[in-house]
């Protein structure tokens, strides 16, 4: 059941979502006179990744489907499209339009999950709780949007490769690719190169981001990138870059607060290397 995006106040405005109870957030279940506000981010104007507003003429979408380069299924299976509108196929947030999410209907995403082992001072790795269990470190940044923690993950661009967005991402956010020198952006891409080609898919759906509304959400690909030995990426000089903040190792458990549904990834990702959770 999403919850993140069913909070009093849409992201970075003022506009009230339509409050209700839980069980009536399933579309399936009746809810006479739902009427929510409509709101669309003035940020989305003439943009070239934005697409046009839905009564737009030239506006002829093909929903479910690839359309052209943009990618319009879901990884959800085939969601509903009511009044020429796609559904949020998590059911009713309380907001209708777009807000300031560029797509109608599902916006893709993809995080990565950049981890290593948390090591004492003789290299040895920390354990944590009664199971004495492996303390995880991720790589995760600080979101300039709203302050939150996250992974540094973000959209895919038409056409492009999953695989590379993952990289991409990691680079920009992470590493500050969009401000160092050519020279060390070969440097950095070739020291990746190897590294994101070993990941682990840790899930691939719909994400309860604060963003999404009944007929634009989130949608992610999460890969595991472990460096079991702390010499490849674990070495690396994080520096914060493009929309993140801040960036630094963290400890994996579940005291996180993370943005959206990420620390329910760090779980899964917690589970399969064997690492300390709870
Ligand atoms: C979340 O928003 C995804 O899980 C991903 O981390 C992020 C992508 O959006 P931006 O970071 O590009 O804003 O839903
Ligand atoms: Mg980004
Ligand atoms: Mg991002």
């Amino acid at each position: 059941m999403h919850s993140k995006c069913r909070g009093a106040l849409y992201p970075l405005s003022n506009i009230k979502r339509l409050p209700f109870p839980d069980e009536l957030v399933p579309w399936l279940v009746e809810f006479k006179n739902y009427d929510p506000p409509e709101y669309e981010s003035k940020v989305l104007i003439n943009k070239p990744w934005a697409d046009p507003p839905i009564c737009d003429s030239r506006f002829s979408p093909k929903w479910n489907q690839l359309d052209g380069s943009i990618n319009r299924k879901s990884h959800t299976g085939l969601y509903e499209v009511k009044n020429q509108r796609p559904l949020n196929p998590a059911g009713r947030t309380g907001l209708k339009g777009r807000g300031v999410l560029g797509k109608w209907g599902p916006n893709h995403a993809a995080d990565p999950i950049v981890t290593r082992w948390k090591l004492g001072e003789n290299q040895e790795k920390m354990l944590n709780g009664l199971l004495k269990k492996p303390i995880l470190q991720f790589c995760a940044i600080q979101r300039r949007d709203c302050g939150q923690w996250a992974l540094p993950g973000g959209m895919v661009d038409p056409g492009e490769q999953v695989s590379e967005t993952l990289k991409r991402e990691f680079m920009e956010e992470a590493l500050n690719s969009l401000e160092v020198s050519k020279e060390q952006y070969k440097r950095d891409e070739e020291m990746l190169k190897s590294f994101f080609a070993n990941g682990t898919e840790i899930y691939k759906g719909y994400v309860d981001d604060p963003r999404n509304t009944d007929n634009a959400w989130m949608e992610t690909v999460a890969m595991n990138f472990h460096d079991d030995d702390g010499k490849h990426v674990g070495k690396f000089n994080l520096k914060a870059g493009d929309d993140a903040a801040n960036v630094q190792w963290m400890d994996v458990s579940n005291c996180l607060d993370l943005y959206a549904s990420h620390s329910l990834l760090l779980k899964s990702v917690a589970e399969h290397l064997g690492a300390h959770w709870a």
